[in-house]
């Protein structure tokens, strides 16, 4: 397997070329090289995540790719990565399917929000504006916000009508502040489809809100157990659900990931560089969906 270790080695090779003919530029030179070890964790992660894919058939916060690289020596600077497995995060895209609202989805967010701590009045006004936001009409929820809102309190753009890109573009939705967005970072994401939330990671939080009937207590529990033997498959989470519980369709959960972020981080001389990348690792070798440089 691919270390980092092995990478930032790889990296530095390359690195010290290119930066000898550079020596008048002195700071694009450091950005330069911090920008190439920042790519080269992100490699690492992408062999990373193809190698577990060639050896097991799920995913848990037990693999290799769930542990961070804690920043790591290298001449003149130091490297960093984490993987981080968006299939365990909710995704916000999934309140609309094919431009149509799906509504046990919306329930379910409303309940991810009064669980971070949003009233639920409130918590129901961010979800109609999302639902608007997404959805491919221009007819506006109870307290949601459909183009003409966003025209008549003075922005200079429309409802996007379609799917968000990522979790930035919630900042541009009615109601969303930064106090909002905060609080759903960790425990939301944008994936480009609908895919089965892995039950092997994610947080008790998600788990509470996407089972209806399913506690934040009881969801601790599950996740706690999860850390010490993971699901082999979806009977085994759904078996540990409480009585109480309202059954989501099995079809909703997988014990496996497919969209993973990594996120690299390099400084070089007074140069720093953090790089995320969102892939997707629908065959053994995850390809890139976007990517960022912070
Ligand atoms: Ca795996
Ligand atoms: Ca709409």
């Amino acid at each position: 397997m691919l270390t980092l270790a092995l990478m930032v080695e790889i990296a530095s090779l390359v690195v010290a070329d290119y930066g000898s003919a550079m020596e008048l530029m002195i700071g694009r030179q450091d950005q330069g090289q911090s920008r190439w070890l920042a790519r080269a964790a992100v490699d690492w992660g992408r062999n990373v995540l193809a190698e577990d894919k060639r050896t097991s058939q799920t995913d848990h916060l037990g693999e290799i790719w769930a542990t961070k690289v804690a920043p790591t020596a290298v001449e003149d600077g130091e490297v960093a990565g984490e993987i981080v497995d968006y299939s365990g995060l909710f995704n916000l895209n999934g309140l609309v399917a094919n431009g149509i609202v799906v509504p046990d989805q919306v329930e379910s967010y409303k309940r991810l929000l009064r669980i971070i701590g949003i009233s639920s009045g409130e918590a129901d006004g961010l979800a109609a504006a999302l639902v608007d936001w997404l959805d491919d009409d221009e007819k506006r929820e109870a307290n949601g916000a459909e183009s003409t809102w966003y025209a008549e309190h003075g922005k200079r753009y429309r409802a996007a009508n379609g799917p968000l890109m990522d979790i930035d573009e919630l900042g541009l939705v009615r109601g969303y502040n930064e106090d909002v967005i905060d609080r759903l970072r960790s425990l939301v994401a944008a994936l480009p489809e609908s895919v089965p939330l892995n039950v092997n990671t994610a947080s008790p939080e998600v788990l509470s809100a996407v089972v209806a009937g399913l506690s934040i207590d009881d969801a601790r529990a599950i996740a706690a157990r999860c850390l010490v033997s993971p699901n082999a498959n979806v009977g085994s989470f759904l078996d540990q659900l409480p009585k109480m519980a309202t059954m989501p369709p099995a079809s909703r959960f997988s014990v496996s990931s497919r969209y993973f972020l990594v996120g690299g981080r390099a400084k070089y001389g007074q140069a720093v560089t953090r790089m995320q990348v969102l892939l997707d690792r629908k065959s053994i070798w995850p390809e890139i969906v976007w990517q960022k440089i912070l």
